[in-house]
């Protein structure tokens, strides 16, 4: 294997967050397809000719699809990160033209965050009881006048991307994929999960939570190396990328750019159904795109090579806020979930009425953490906080 000098100064640089000079490659490298764009119709080529952890013998032959961005004189998941977030990019390579790397911006990285979905009783088929379902959360800071988009997950020989559960995890027969594919959230046909409720449950990795409202676009789509027996790898607990050079998750094209790919707040990455058993742990890294506001292009790389997460990321979601009329007591980890209603309207469907009167009720004698229920902030909920909610019904 040749590695040139070059191309090691040029790895160091787009994985350290301190060099000064924008490093650049040939639209050749990125535009596999040579119509000056660099999107989808590059994507495919690339991957058949990009595998994980190959050395590239011949440097000097980097064409349409083939070349060695991080230059490390392999083709390995980071190349493909690199790729990724050029995409939507213009660059004319007849005119001999080069696309500039983006710089590597510091990670704002807090933690993973884990939360406990539903403990099983058993009422689900083939999901038995004591069976736990997980929901892995990233957590980043903001960027200050920038939003942070997801790419996806990643994990390389030296920082794997792995899951260990020795209980085993329950996949779905209907959970789409096939035995060589990783599950994942998008192959979730969200059609079947009325005929088949425990398929809610069934575990996967993703970019970005697929079954929430994005009404303006379609499913953003992500590639995965297939692997033979991956999903039985998956199934039995015992997943990792390490064995094969590298492994990644990594939206598609232009999906990097979908309005779900949004990091804002905690975002959804897997979720984990642990048969039995209390352990579950694992490892996996991230990689993001920074678009200044105001700015249609990413401009900075945010790369977190893999973080272990494991039960002890465990926390409570809710809202943490006491002024909010969904102040949860027991939530530990404040998820931006807080609303604020009209006073005395404690189920926040817009008219403070019997219900809420029914609700404050409820909530008579309370002296602790009362929530919207203690209307005059004497800490507790007594007799005034009726007389406090009836003035406001009559106005
Ligand atoms: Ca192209
Ligand atoms: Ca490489
Ligand atoms: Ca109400
Ligand atoms: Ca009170």
């Amino acid at each position: 294997m040749r590695i040139s000098p070059l191309f090691v100064a040029l790895c160091v640089y787009v994985f350290s967050t301190s060099s000064a000079e924008a490093q650049t490659v040939p639209c050749s490298c990125m535009d596999g397809s040579s119509d000056g764009l660099v999107s989808n119709t590059d994507f495919l080529p690339f991957v058949m000719n990009w595998t994980w952890g190959d050395s590239i013998l011949v440097p000097e032959e980097m064409g349409p699809g083939l070349c060695d961005p991080d230059g490390d004189g392999t083709s390995n998941v980071h190349d493909i990160i690199l790729f990724t977030s050029q995409q939507q990019q213009y660059c004319d390579g007849a005119l001999g033209g080069v696309l500039t790397l983006l710089d590597t911006v510091e990670s704002t990285f807090q933690g993973w965050v884990l939360e406990l979905v539903l403990a099983h009783d058993g009422m689900y088929t083939g999901i038995p009881d004591g069976a736990k379902t997980y929901r892995l959360y990233a957590d980043f800071e903001a960027i200050p006048d920038a939003d942070l988009y997801m790419m996806g997950l990643w994990g390389d020989a030296d920082s794997p991307w792995y899951l260990d559960a020795p209980g085993g995890l329950y996949v779905s027969a209907f959970a789409g994929g096939d035995e060589s594919s990783l599950p994942k959230q998008y192959d979730i046909n969200t059609m079947f999960l009325s005929i088949f409720p425990e398929l809610e449950y069934s575990s996967f990795w993703t970019t970005a939570d697929m079954w929430s409202d994005s009404p303006e676009f379609g499913t953003p789509y992500s590639f995965e190396r297939m692997e033979e027996g991956q999903r039985w790898a998956f199934q039995s607990g015992a997943w990792s990328s390490e064995d094969d050079g590298g492994s990644c998750m990594l939206s598609v094209g232009g999906s990097v750019w979908h309005d779900r790919m949004v990091v804002n707040g905690l975002h959804l990455v897997g979720q984990f159904t642990v048969l039995e058993g209390e352990a579950f742990s694992g490892q996996a890294g991230l990689a993001l795109c920074v678009r200044p506001e105001g700015e249609n292009v990413f401009t900075q790389l945010m790369v977190v090579p893999g973080v272990p997460y494991s039960l002890m990321d465990l926390e409570v979601l809710g809202c943490m806020d006491l002024e909010a009329s969904n102040y949860d007591a027991l939530a530990s980890f404040d998820n931006g979930s807080c609303e604020y209603c009209a006073v005395g309207d404690g189920d926040c469907d817009g008219l403070v009425a019997v219900a809420d009167l029914l609700e404050l009720l409820g909530m008579f004698g309370c002296t602790m953490n009362c929530g919207w229920a203690d209307l005059d902030g004497d800490g507790s909920v007594g007799a005034s906080d009726i007389i406090a909610w009836l003035a406001v019904v009559q106005g």
